[in-house]
């Protein structure tokens, strides 16, 4: 795991005329201090419990038949928690987009989702909210919070966030609210070309983007460690060459990574302009179920070591940490036993929402199926 430098910055061009305009829509409240406020780290803590709970338990039900595939985040609660709580939530232009990863469910967590959800789409029930029981496990989509759908292909979402960004800020030129794009990818996913172009239409002089760009630094593409990879110190810095703003933080610790990321949002809604933030975090049972899935009892533990520092300054105690993990075992175990009882798609639902229309057995014309 690369160590985090402090963060420097390299400011290009002035804002759009409008950018600092708003209209009705607030962000939700926040505390000034929130690590010094013991309901809102104690609260903090509980969703991360909640996130590990949840992986964990869809870990076992690959294990134990009730699932085919698990790919998923733990390792990355104190940033995905810090996310979810930060983001303006809501449907169209007034609100933040986002263009997740495959390791993205404490976000949604955060935000407010149950459990019950991420089971449907790892037990692939027709009732599945991301994908009608279709897709691999953690790969989201839901529009009334504009997160927009989780691709396998790695680094996709790159290329299509400066859509939705472009859009935001046309939006902020009329006059009207918007909220700001996030898009969130791994380290070994930032050689794609889609990085690049995101990279480029993000910073084009005058044109430039209200786009937070994350990379979650977890050291590894697959089995490969990005320190064979490249040549560069910090993912970050490949941003200065478009003058982005950048900094690097430690994704393991919730008081560094929520002020990190928060003023990091704060700078593109202030100016409408892009940011590159590098997050480094462990990446703690393995790539996937291809690959295990078992602990890495070698990388730091985000939840262990935030909720032993908040029993050593008394904020929790370890009765209290016993009770939170108990009622997310209880909230998972609630879920699969509903979920349980749930059916599959139906065969002739497979192509709902695609462009195939029709009749198409034996392929359509340019379409091989
Ligand atoms: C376009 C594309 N190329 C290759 C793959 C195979 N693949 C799946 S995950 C992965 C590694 C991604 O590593 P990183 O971007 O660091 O994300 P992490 O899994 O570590 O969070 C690769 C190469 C893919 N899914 N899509
Ligand atoms: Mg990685």
């Amino acid at each position: 795991m690369p160590t985090p430098r402090t963060a420097h910055s390299c400011p290009r061009s002035t804002c759009p005329p409008n950018w600092l305009k708003t209209t009705g829509v607030k962000l939700p409240p926040r505390p000034a201090q929130p690590f010094k406020d013991r309901n809102f780290a104690r609260g903090y803590y509980r969703e991360m419990v909640r996130t590990r709970v949840l992986e964990e338990r869809l870990i076992k039900m690959v294990r134990t038949g009730d699932g085919f595939f698990w790919i998923g985040g733990p390792g990355e609660e104190a940033f995905s928690t810090a996310l979810g709580k930060l983001v303006k939530k809501g449907q169209g232009l007034a609100y933040d987009y986002l263009h997740l990863h495959y390791r993205s469910n404490g976000i949604l967590v955060a935000m407010g989702e149950p459990l019950v959800p991420f089971v449907r789409q790892m037990k692939n029930v027709a009732s599945d909210p991301y994908s009608g029981g279709r897709n691999f496990s953690s790969h989201l989509a839901k529009k009334e919070w504009n997160v927009v759908p989780i691709t396998s292909t790695i680094e996709t979402q790159f290329a299509v966030a400066p859509g939705t960004a472009r859009a935001q800020r046309r939006a902020k030129l009329r006059g009207q609210d918007a909220g700001i794009t996030v898009v969130v990818g791994g380290d070994a996913g930032t050689a794609e070309g889609d990085f690049a172009s995101c990279l480029i239409w993000a910073s084009r002089p005058g044109e430039e983007l209200p786009i937070l760009m994350i990379v979650t630094n977890n050291g590894y593409g697959i089995s490969t460690p990005g320190t064979t990879q490249h040549g560069e110190r910090f993912i970050a810095d490949r941003a200065k060459a478009f003058g982005i703003e950048t900094n690097v933080v430690d994704g393991n610790v919730p008081e560094k990574v929520y002020p990190a990321l928060e003023s990091a949002m704060e700078f593109v809604r202030s100016t409408g302009k892009p940011y590159l933030l590098e997050v480094t975090c462990s990446r703690l049972y393995g790539h996937s179920s291809s690959s295990g899935a078992n602990f890495a009892t070698d990388e730091v533990c985000c939840v262990d070591t935030f909720g032993k520092r908040l029993i050593k300054q008394n904020w929790l105690t370890e009765e209290e940490s016993k009770k939170i993990f108990e009622e997310a075992h209880a909230e998972a175990a609630a879920a699969l036993d509903a979920v349980r009882q749930e059916t599959w798609p139906e065969a002739s639902t497979v192509l709902d929402h695609t462009f195939a229309a029709g009749d198409v057995r034996g392929g359509l014309p340019g379409r091989d199926f």
